[in-house]
């Protein structure tokens, strides 16, 4: 059983549970479901070792849920499981991956439609029987139509921050073979894009076969495609398909550097060694038109820096590789000096259960501190969110209150850690906030953020988010696109006028690091760079767990050549706060 397929049945049983409108379990499952997800090592070899206890050491996993993991780990019938899904037998992930659908919904769907997988489901929407359901209607019927074409055009791609848990795992898993000298995942996910195709792993090793032998025995593995004695493709359990690759050692950086790409990164690299008379390819760069056998002739191929550096360039980072500039830039020495992975400070949104979020403002605190950070700003929703439990002003300066204790708390264990208040502050249809300006102007750090209204005209999304920057209270706008990769299109605004607002008001622009939400994109990253506007890279935690997604965002702002200069949490705490104010 692989984590994934565990955390599977746990979700799945957080959707029966909601489809019996049981309380409480449906949360707690899909905790739990999270909490296997995240793992960078297999739940059999931790069961293995050290049996249940040490499977609710896993966050979100309590007594109940261990025992019920050991029962499937044992093979033995998950009872309440099958007798739920026999109640309704349908292809619940499926239908979930809709947009708007949920399990009350699948229910419904199933008990009077029969619809038990998203084929079905498109042929009753399209021929209009999903309108003619009670409370559900035209509107709903169209918007589950617009649900399905968008997870059509996503193709399958998967959102890299979700799955990279996994194939970490999957990475740590093959560089153990004993025949494997190095193992590294590359493609799309060492370039750390939004999402991906697939996974695509090299190695090297002298071997191969030995190595292909072993990866065919993993227990991850859904579907063979095609083994060879040095590539082998298989379809994962998880849905997602991956290639191995063995190499030799001395065309490991060649190879690493093919197969990391981007394809249009590899031509136009290759071009550079063809004008100056050489030739390069997976195997390595060489003098000379003609490719003489390994090792002979090969002027370098072992490592990545040799190769850019014997064409005249400086060292190009993955996330950078896209051919949108990055050679010349290496060429004349102007690359950027990138934001890094150990940079961050702090982080400007995170959610507390004052509103959606699942843990305490403590808690929140304390994880933030083992995460390495020095301080969080508590930024929960307001009051026109209502079904987040919004706060008002009395609640806010109640939180505000509250915030104080637990910074005098702090400071008496010697902890150095701050936690901020903040909000984030709806904004209206026409740019106004839902919160008295005298009580932002009590805040730390001011977030605001559009949650509704995604379908207005291009002028008007971009007039109310201006009109918000230039609330004087106001210090960084989050997420602001409102996207969720693969489920709700980015609203349409103009986002030169938007940066050229966000430089006259010295607004923030966020880079939400919430895995589906990478919001703002790389390229309006890359604007905000050129026009010296600055931004934050935030979490969007809604749980202590979440925190560990501040790594995508960071690669987001290296994807957009941004630099710790102009990430604002970054900075030290003194420093970002006098910008802001
Ligand atoms: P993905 O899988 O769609 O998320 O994106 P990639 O970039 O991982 O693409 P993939 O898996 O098709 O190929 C992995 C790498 O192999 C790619 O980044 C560059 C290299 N590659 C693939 N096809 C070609 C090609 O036709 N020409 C060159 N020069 N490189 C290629
Ligand atoms: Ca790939
Ligand atoms: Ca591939
Ligand atoms: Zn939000």
């Amino acid at each position: 059983m692989t984590n994934q397929e565990i955390a599977k049945i746990l979700r799945e049983m957080a959707e029966l549970y909601e489809m019996e409108s049981v309380l409480f379990k449906p949360r707690a499952y899909e905790k739990a479901a999270l909490g296997v997800e995240a793992l960078d090592r297999e739940i059999t070899e931790i069961y293995k070792k050290n049996g249940k206890d040490e499977l609710m050491d896993i966050p979100g996993i309590g007594q109940g849920i261990a025992l019920h993991i050991e029962t499937i780990l044992k093979g033995k019938k998950f009872a309440e499981y099958e007798r739920l899904k026999k109640k309704i037998p349908v292809n619940i992930s499926e239908l979930a991956a809709v947009e708007g659908v949920g399990p009350k919904m699948i229910k419904i769907l199933y008990q009077k439609l029969k619809i038990k997988n998203l084929a079905d489901l498109e042929r009753a929407a399209k021929a209009g029987k999903i309108a003619k359901l009670e409370r559900f209607g035209k509107k709903s019927e169209e918007k589950i139509l617009k649900g399905i074409e968008f997870l059509k055009k996503s193709g399958g791609r998967r959102v890299l921050g979700f799955i990279l848990p996994e194939i970490r795992n999957l990475e740590k898993i093959i560089q153990n073979f004993p025949e494997v000298e190095e193992a590294i995942v590359a493609g799309s996910v060492r370039r750390r894009k939004e999402t991906i195709g697939d996974i695509d792993i090299l190695a090297t090793s002298k071997k191969p076969e030995k190595v292909m032998d072993r990866f065919l025995g993993l227990p991850f593995i859904e579907h063979v495609y095609a083994k060879g004695k040095t590539k082998t493709m298989v379809k994962l359990k998880n849905g997602l398909d991956a290639d191995i690759r063995v190499v030799p050692k001395e065309s490991y950086g060649a190879a690493l550097n093919y197969f990391t790409g981007s394809k249009d990164h590899n031509i136009a690299l290759r071009e550079m060694a063809i004008k100056k008379g050489w030739k390069l390819n997976e195997y390595g760069l060489f003098r000379g038109k003609k490719q003489t056998r390994l090792p002979d002739g090969q002027v370098a191929g072992k490592t990545e820096e040799e190769i850019y550096k014997t064409l005249g360039l400086n060292y190009i980072e993955p996330e950078m590789r896209e051919n949108t500039g990055e050679l010349v830039a290496a060429r004349l020495e102007k690359l950027p000096n990138l934001i890094q992975y150990t940079d961050l400070k702090g982080d400007l949104q995170t959610q507390t259960n004052w509103t959606d979020g699942e843990d305490s403002i403590e808690k929140m605190a304390e994880e933030a501190e083992k995460f390495g950070l020095e301080y969080i700003v508590i930024t929960d929703h307001t009051k026109s969110l209502a079904m987040t439990g919004g706060a008002d002003e009395k609640k806010l300066l109640k939180q505000m209150v509250e915030i104080d204790k637990i910074n005098k708390k702090l400071h008496a264990s010697h902890s150095k850690f701050q936690v901020l208040k903040g909000a984030e502050v709806n904004i209206g249809k026409d740019g106004s906030l839902d919160i008295e300006d005298k009580v932002l102007a009590k805040l730390d750090v001011v977030g605001v953020a559009v949650h509704s209204h995604f379908k207005l005209s291009r002028a008007e999304e971009t007039r109310r988010v201006i009109k918000a920057m230039e609330n004087p209270n106001v210090d960084i706008i989050f997420h602001l696109t409102g996207r969720i990769i693969n489920r709700r299109e980015p609203i349409e605004i103009d986002i030169d006028a938007i940066i050229k607002a966000a430089k006259r008001t010295g607004t923030i622009l966020e880079i939400d690091a919430y895995p589906d939400r990478l919001d703002i994109k790389d390229d309006y990253i890359k604007k905000c760079v050129a026009a010296g506007v600055k931004m934050s890279i935030d979490s969007d935690a809604h749980s202590a767990a979440h925190f560990k997604f501040l790594e995508i965002g960071i690669a987001q702002a290296r994807r957009g050549w941004a630099e710790k200069k102009d990430i604002i949490n970054a900075w030290p705490l003194e420093k970002m706060l006098k910008m802001l104010k």
